[in-house]
């Protein structure tokens, strides 16, 4: 007999080798139902796995969150199992689950499509109405070896495990895996399941080493949570910057110009220029002065600021000449800095705002490049404060709450705050650890004075500071970096930046770096995915479209258009020989906030009849009328 003690302190006494299946079904018939694993010691169990010593035991059901890991894991297994008997030379990598599903690496010579995922769906419906178990056995290192010497990869696993280790392997009918365990125990648990798509994937990550098919799936409990993923899945299909981007010509992408060198078409540059006047005005009403300098630097500039030291995996690589030395700007800091070198500075004229449109460039990893969200070519709301150190907590704020009124005027929200800072990391971080503790301490109590809530972030840092991070979470559900304020005495040491005092004495001045409201790729692919492409107002590269039922129209059109146009509105008029039919979809597909149908009652009346965005009603107005209606919209930003 061993004795089992259950977490509210429980014990009771079972015979050896009883399973956590049999404890569940034990305790109620209903609980049996709903357990999918154990933890068992602490260490996760099958859900038949003998247990043979007295042991703390939890059961994991379906309401636990390791539940559907337990079970995509196992679908995992079922995937590898059906997808050997259609293709028999497979061979297989890691099959783990992940956030919301699974995967399997799989080395076949056949190539796997996307049409071939209902066949192995099927063949895997066969092997849940087999009722395979999945069986556990225990065996040393050199054994396993033995069992997969014909599985190349599973045997590069094992020979990384430590001599002495019991390795674990698990049977399904016919098929044999390696695995640690926490599985299901039966596959006739797998019900709702389904294969989503296929990708090439290197073995181990190395893009040296050869690459592997893989198949992601997600697998549920119950039907209609697997339906409601599905639906899910489908509405970020829809939102996908890169789709929608697309679609509406906001911007392209091309191996021929480059990876991660985003052009932008007209309708993305229209928005890109209304963006940037809203920029400049907020900043121009906050005391920000506006400057613009160039995208190449010398060097020396960068040797001279620490990026060459700190930054420099980040940066294209340097351009040489007979006598000069160039590189390609990743920041704009140093620039500024210069700027503020240039005349002798008084405390009375602190803080200085520098703003500028920075356009920079990043050498990031070409596996790391992402639509518009990560590239190498990008444009950056920048500014940098110079400032008294009595006037840090001051600027921040000040900055971060700028911030905050962008990210509401564009109707996006903060996810979180993250209070970046350094660890011990020498090559990534500048070493005066006097600087780094005050900058940290003074970022932390400002943040604390003013009850914003924030994480901290050890070795997020920039190399130079700690930041402030905003972070917001895209409509695809991934959390990103949007704004940041970053507080720098490393700079103004570096450039020996000084200001003369009350006191008539030399001072450093302290930099407070700032990005408004990230780049303008990260910012639209950000912007794309929350208004799915139906730009409010304000922003829609196209605010009208007028369209005139037939010829005789035209000319009443053609005023309205001029009109607009004068009003500094987004008028186009479409004079295309189309049904009317297929101007008004052409409109919708477009999603342009505004359509205007103008026919003979129209021209009668002088009058407008428009339809907005995504609305079914028509609506009638005075010319006037309209135009007041539009432009209230226009400037609330609704
Ligand atoms: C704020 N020197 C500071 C500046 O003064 C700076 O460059 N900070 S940064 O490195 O954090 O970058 C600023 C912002 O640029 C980030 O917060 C992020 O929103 C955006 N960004 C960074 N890298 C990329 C990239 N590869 N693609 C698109 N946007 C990026
Ligand atoms: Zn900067």
């Amino acid at each position: 007999m061993i004795e089992i003690t259950f977490p509210d302190g429980n014990k009771k006494s079972y015979e050896k080798g009883v399973t956590p299946e049999e404890i569940a079904g034990s305790i109620a018939s209903g609980l049996k139902k709903k357990s999918v694993a154990a933890f068992v010691n602490d260490e996760l169990y099958d859900l038949n796995r003998p247990i043979e010593e007295d042991a703390k035991v939890e059961l994991i059901t379906k309401d636990n969150e390791k539940a559907l890991e337990v079970l995509n894991h196992s679908t995992a297994h079922l995937l590898a199992q059906a997808v050997k008997r259609l293709y028999p030379d497979a061979r297989f990598g890691v099959g783990p689950a992940i956030d919301e599903g699974f995967y399997y690496d799989i080395a076949t010579k056949h190539t796997i499509k996307e049409e071939d995922l209902p066949k192995i769906e099927q063949e895997m419906r066969r092997i849940v109405k087999s009722q395979e178990e999945m069986q556990r056995e225990e065996m040393t290192r050199e054994e396993a070896l033995k069992r997969f010497k014909d599985d190349p990869y599973k045997k590069e696993l094992i020979e990384e495990l430590d001599e002495g280790e019991t390795v674990s392997v698990y049977t399904q009918g016919e098929f044999v895996d390696l695995c640690r365990g926490g599985h299901l125990g039966n596959t006739r648990h797998i019900k709702h399941f389904k294969l989503l798509s296929v990708a090439g994937a290197y073995w181990r990550g190395d893009s040296d080493r050869e690459m592997l098919q893989r198949i992601y799936g997600t697998s549920w409990f119950t039907e209609e949570d697997l339906n409601k993923h599905l639906e899910l899945l489908k509405e970020r299909r829809e939102r996908d910057h890169r789709k929608l981007g697309k679609e509406l010509r906001i911007f392209m992408l091309s191996d021929k110009a480059g990876q991660g060198l985003p052009i932008w078409l007209p309708n993305g540059y229209t928005i890109r220029r209304v963006l940037e006047d809203y920029v400049y005005k907020l900043e121009k009403k906050r005391g920000y002065h506006h400057l613009s300098t160039p995208v190449l630097g010398t060097k020396q500039l960068y040797e001279t600021s620490g990026h060459f030291t700190h930054y420099r995996d980040d940066m294209f690589p340097v351009m040489e000449d007979e006598d000069e030395t160039f590189v390609l700007r990743p920041m704009s800091c140093p620039h500024h800095a210069i700027v503020f070198d240039s005349e002798l500075r008084s405390y009375r004229d602190l803080p200085i705002r520098y703003a500028e449109i920075v356009t920079q460039h990043r050498y990031e990893k070409s596996g790391a490049l992402s639509g518009l969200e990560r590239v190498r070519a990008m444009t950056l709301t920048d500014a940098h404060i110079f400032a008294r150190k009595d006037q840090i907590k001051e600027e921040v704020l000040n900055a971060f709450y700028l911030i905050q009124r962008a990210i509401h005027d564009l109707n996006l929200e903060i996810d979180y705050i993250e209070l970046a800072l350094r660890d011990n990391d020498k090559e990534k971080f500048h070493p005066n650890d006097a600087l780094w503790d005050e900058a940290e301490a003074v970022m932390r109590e400002l943040l604390d004075e003013e009850n914003i809530d924030y994480k901290e972030m050890t070795g997020e840092a920039a190399f130079y500071g700690p930041k402030i991070d905003i972070q917001v979470r895209t409509a695809l559900g991934h959390v990103i970096t949007m704004s940041t304020v970053q507080l720098d005495f490393l700079l103004p040491e570096r450039f020996d930046l000084t200001y003369i005092g009350k006191d008539g004495k030399k001072h450093r001045p302290v930099l407070i770096h700032r990005g408004l409201v990230s780049t303008w790729e990260r910012l639209m692919s950000i912007l794309l995915e929350q208004y799915k492409g139906a730009f409010p107002i304000w922003l829609a590269p196209v605010q009208l479209k007028i369209i005139p039922v037939a010829d005789a129209h035209m000319e009443y059109a053609e005023k309205l258009h001029e009109q607009f146009i004068d009003e500094d509105l987004r008028s186009e008029l479409d004079r295309r020989e189309e049904k009317l039919g297929y101007k008004i979809r052409d409109a919708q597909t477009k999603k342009i906030p505004y359509q205007l149908v103008v026919g003979d009652k129209e021209v009668e009346q002088n009058a407008v009849t428009y339809r907005k965005y995504g609305e079914k009603d028509q609506h009638t107005l005075s010319i006037d009328a309209f135009k007041d209606l539009i432009k209230k919209e226009i400037r609330d930003k609704t």
